[in-house]
């Protein structure tokens, strides 16, 4: 069935091999669905409509596939992606499974572990860049520590900072041109990761040598872990222009990383989130970093794939009839008071400025006094997401005369 809700690839979705390929296995218990081919994969993803498919190395190849494996696999997802009209915007690498990375991989403080995550990562780059990507993702899963009694502290910042700067000149030195997107994550799997959040993650690229090439891929279910509000995090990656990529799930705070459905959890958040990032004029994929639930068969996988997909679709739909609410319209002019003279005083200093603010008096009771209609406003907002204002609502709609 096909309604207005039904991706297309122009809404630019993605997965990665990782998310719809997830076996169900975790900590405490073995996989509990078979392994998916990556290019079935591909053919599934292309027929829901998705746009892309993002992979880390061995998502593909096995680590210590021989080279005429790799080539073969290579050549046989080459075909299905041409096959099937999907595109890989994205690549990274696995530096995180593989037991060489248990205390780090560009932050490990044995050299020889911080030198082959460094080849490993050239390597991952070639294979991404044969296979279209431009924008090549870092997410530290074991840069970080339990115990902090190795003293590595400020190291692991500079080691890591050498890494990627290597890395930065190694994709010009081949004509590769990625954009680069770090991935932050406050836990999980080790005690504690460098470069926990967002914030933490610009405050870094600005000690790179070439900052204009590394943004962010900030994930919902990280900044949620961390207990922080992932639509203020992405307002800010937003506003540093580093909105380079981004994982779409979810997450409850204060447990393990989720990854759930897109929207299965914090559904007004998302639609905050969809709602920014439609506003802004995002353009890049949205790739939905998830995995079904460990319950279900692979019919549950691609219902999981579907979900995130139409969520986001039919969040996008509200947003727009946010914006063409009255009422709410009316609700926000209402919130936010405009006053052109002072705008004009505070908007950039001059001396003549500084001056007419100091000899200003102001009703300051007024002020404190003053209602802004948050609660009316945010209860508009609900009332809407629960589809009873605007086309949805049945409320509107004309009765139908019952003929017997
Ligand atoms: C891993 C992690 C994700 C990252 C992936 C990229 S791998 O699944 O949990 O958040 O985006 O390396
Ligand atoms: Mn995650
Ligand atoms: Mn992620």
């Amino acid at each position: 069935m096909s309604d207005s809700y039904t991706p297309t690839p122009a809404d630019k979705f993605t997965f990665g091999l990782w998310t719809v390929g997830n076996p169900g296995r975790d900590p405490f218990g073995e996989p509990t669905r078979q392994p998916l081919s990556a290019p079935s994969i591909v053919e599934r993803l292309a027929g829901l409509g998705a746009y892309g498919v993002n992979l880390h190395d061995n998502d593909l190849v096995p680590i210590d596939a021989a080279a005429a494996e790799r080539d073969r696999l290579v050549r046989e997802f080459k075909q299905a992606l041409s096959d099937h009209g999907l595109v890989v915007p994205m690549a990274t690498t696995n530096l995180f499974t593989d037991p060489a990375f248990k205390d780090g991989a560009f932050t490990s403080a044995d050299a020889r572990v911080r030198a082959y995550a460094l080849h490993k990562t050239m390597l991952s780059m070639d294979l991404g860049h044969e296979l279209g990507a431009q924008t090549y993702v870092f997410w530290g899963g074991r840069e970080g520590t339990e115990v902090d009694a190795g003293g590595k502290l400020l190291d692991a910042l500079s080691w890591f900072r050498d890494s990627l700067n290597f890395l930065a000149e190694y994709s010009r030195s081949q004509g590769y041109n990625y954009r680069f997107a770090l991935e932050p994550k406050p836990n999980e799997p080790r005690g504690d990761i460098f470069l926990p959040t967002v914030g933490s993650a610009l405050g870094f690229i600005a000690t790179l040598d070439q900052p204009d090439l590394f943004g962010l891929n900030p994930e919902f279910a990280h900044e949620t872990m961390a207990g922080l509000s992932f639509p203020h995090a992405v307002a800010q990656v937003i506003d540093a222009g580093k909105l380079f990529h981004i994982d779409l799930n979810d997450q409850k705070p204060g447990r393990f990383d989720q990854d759930l459905r897109f929207g299965a959890e914090n559904l007004k958040t998302a639609f905050f989130l969809v709602k920014l990032l439609e506003d802004t004029g995002y353009d890049g994929p949205r790739h939905f970093d998830a995995h079904a639930l460990r319950t279900e068969d692979e019919g549950g996988v691609w219902a999981f794939a579907r979900g995130c997909m139409r969520t986001y679709l039919i969040l996008r739909e509200k947003a727009r009839q946010w914006g063409e609410d009255a009422e709410i319209q009316a609700a926000l002019a209402a919130y936010r008071v405009e006053d052109e003279e002072l705008q004009g005083l505070t908007g950039k200093f001059s001396p003549e400025n500084a001056r007419a603010l100091k000899r200003r008096s102001f009703d300051r009771e007024m002020l404190g006094r003053r209602g802004p209609g948050l609660e009316q406003l945010d209860q508009l907002t609900v009332e809407l997401l629960l589809g009873v204002r605007g086309g949805t609502s049945t409320a509107s709609q004309p009765e139908t005369e019952v003929t017997t």
